[in-house]
């Protein structure tokens, strides 16, 4: 897409050729990964693809054979083999000489868990994959257990008094890969998002792209407070915005405002928080020691500022 075409439709004045989620789909009113698949075709345009998709609720969302709810042809895999079944699809394509960029959109459990093997294998050969993970914090489909990707005093389906493992740091683990791109996409950010989205499917190798995607039925929330709900959770700073080229060059793309009414909202409008009695105070905790990692990783606190130690001032920023 040239530069007039993506500015088009980060405004939204463009005819889209044909949703990648059409009518039909099964997915729940208000769900957050069917506002991620609809902003990614908006950032893509006619750009052409090809869909893995390992088993979750995007997975079931095609509705039943031999109908299809996407406008993109896909495949669906195990959750342990998506990134090589990527991978094998983008080499055959390349082969065969054909322009399709290979996407894989999977869950929090398909990539923070049961697909980590696999994905960190592709990351680690530089696959010319795109992973998508649209983060919803559970097992959504199969009645909402616990991922890694839960936070710390949700309720789910097998913790029902909160859970007491803080959420998995992922960016920070394909970061480690040091893949080409990575980024987190808050669905509140319409033009960070696509230009995020827009990068990751040009962009050659391998890129990783992190939405925080609520889910109503498993976060026990109002639909019509999907989008409010990243809009929370990016200005407490719960959720942080950011990208990472070539795994080490970290910034942050939308800032915080770091505000106690935004993180006290965010949990007063969630059930899965209130059943559990976690306080704002309590998801402060882990906040503050995600936000001082980032500082670090940013540049915009050394090292020596952090910890306060001569032995620091010798290693490499
Ligand atoms: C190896 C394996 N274990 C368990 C399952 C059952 N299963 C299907 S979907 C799913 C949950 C997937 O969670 P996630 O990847 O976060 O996607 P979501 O359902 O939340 O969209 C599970 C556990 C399976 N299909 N394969
Ligand atoms: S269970 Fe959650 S993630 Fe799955 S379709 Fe429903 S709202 Fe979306
Ligand atoms: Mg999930």
């Amino acid at each position: 897409m040239n530069e007039p075409d993506f500015q088009q439709a980060v405004s939204g004045d463009h005819v889209r050729s044909e949703a990648l989620l059409r009518p039909g789909n099964t997915n729940c009113g208000g769900c957050g990964m069917s506002v991620a698949l609809q902003m990614f075709k908006r950032a893509i345009g006619d750009t052409k693809i090809q869909l893995v998709l390992p088993a979750c609720c995007a997975a079931v969302a095609a509705g039943g054979f031999p109908f299809t709810a996407y406008g993109a042809p896909l495949l669906m895999s195990t959750f342990a083999s998506a990134a090589a079944t990527a991978t094998g699809m983008s080499q055959v394509a390349r082969l065969n000489g054909d322009s399709a960029r290979v996407v894989c959109w999977a869950g929090d459990g398909g990539t923070y868990d049961i697909g980590m093997a696999s994905l960190s294998a592709a990351a680690e050969r530089n696959e010319d994959i795109l992973f998508v993970c649209y983060d919803n914090e559970i097992y959504g489909n199969t009645g909402g257990q616990r991922s890694s990707a839960t936070p710390v005093g949700a309720s789910t389906s097998n913790t029902p008094k909160g859970k007491t493992e803080p959420k998995k740091d992922i960016l920070g683990i394909m970061a480690a890969h040091r893949i080409p791109y990575a980024a987190t996409v808050s669905l509140a950010n319409p033009e960070d998002a696509l230009r995020k989205m827009r990068r990751s499917i040009d962009e050659k190798g391998f890129r990783f792209l992190l939405i925080l995607t609520p889910c109503p039925t498993g976060w026990k929330s109002e639909p019509a407070m999907t989008i409010e709900l990243v809009r929370l959770a990016v200005s407490s700073g719960l959720f942080p915005v950011v990208e990472v080229e070539l795994g080490n060059r970290w910034t942050v793309t939308v800032e915080p405002d770091f505000s106690r009414t935004a993180l006290e909202r965010y949990v007063s409008l969630q059930r899965r928080f209130q059943k559990t009695g976690i306080t704002a105070d309590d998801l402060a905790k882990g906040m503050e020691w995600q936000w001082q990692e980032l500082l670090v990783r940013t540049g915009a606190v050394s090292l020596v500022e952090r910890f306060g130690s001569r032995e620091f001032s010798s290693l490499p920023r």
